[in-house]
């Protein structure tokens, strides 16, 4: 037992650089009145080195996306390629996830209460996910290859740690902004900022269904 946590505390020490700096400052999204939204919710932030020396994330562990109240919880979730994504169906109805995102396309047809589809997303990108069924549903799903990745939900900006010293990409992204980046040089202490994101996007972007047609009138199925 004290043999194995030693050669584990071993492995921790030689994955960490030893000359780590970090990436640190408050990240504001602006509504389209001028004000600043109060939460950083569905907000992500994406360190990604252009020269620096990072491994490529392997696969992380499995990612679960739940449909909860005709909606899907979390609405924007992580992943590397890879990563196996279940969809829990804790409603009471029929529930579908599709993504017609060109590098991560999938259907997981109708599934019922209390299954749970898995699909294993490949390629890097932003995976856009609907409900054949329900029209307003929406999520995303980040998949990276940087092990500098975060959603900010209940944060107020930006922490990394342990990032080796180099240039890198920071990407910002939020569903009703879009994305901005910026770039940043990481030297061996922290290295702050602050960044701001403006609101310019509808909360629900148009979209058809997945055979690329309008969606049907909704039906009385409150009963989720
Ligand atoms: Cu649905």
């Amino acid at each position: 037992m004290i043999r194995a946590l030693a050669h584990g505390l071993q492995v921790l020490a030689l994955t960490v650089p030893l000359l780590a700096g970090g990436v640190q400052g408050p990240v504001q999204i602006r509504e389209k009145d001028g004000k600043l939204r109060r939460s950083l919710k569905d907000c992500v932030a994406l360190l990604e080195p252009m020269e620096a020396a990072v491994p490529v994330a392997g696969p992380s562990k499995p990612v679960s996306i739940r449909t909860v109240g005709k909606q899907f919880l979390p609405r924007v979730s992580l992943a590397t390629p890879g990563t196996v994504v279940a969809f829990p169906n804790l409603d009471h109805i029929l529930h579908n996830v599709f993504s017609v995102t060109q590098a991560n396309r999938f259907d997981t047809g109708q599934y019922r209460p209390g299954d749970a589809p898995k699909v294993t997303v490949t390629n890097p990108g932003l995976v856009k996910l609907y409900c054949n069924v329900h029209h307003q549903m929406n999520a995303f799903l980040w998949v990276v290859t940087t092990p500098f990745a975060q959603v900010l939900d209940g944060k107020k900006g930006v922490q990394f740690e342990q990032v080796p010293p180099g240039i890198y990409r920071l990407r910002l992204w939020h569903p009703e902004s879009g994305e901005k980046t910026w770039i940043v040089k990481v030297g061996t202490g922290l290295t702050q900022g602050a960044w701001e994101l403006d609101v310019s996007l509808p909360a629900l972007e148009p979209h058809k269904n997945k055979f690329g047609r309008d969606y049907a009138p909704p039906v009385d199925d409150r009963n989720y």
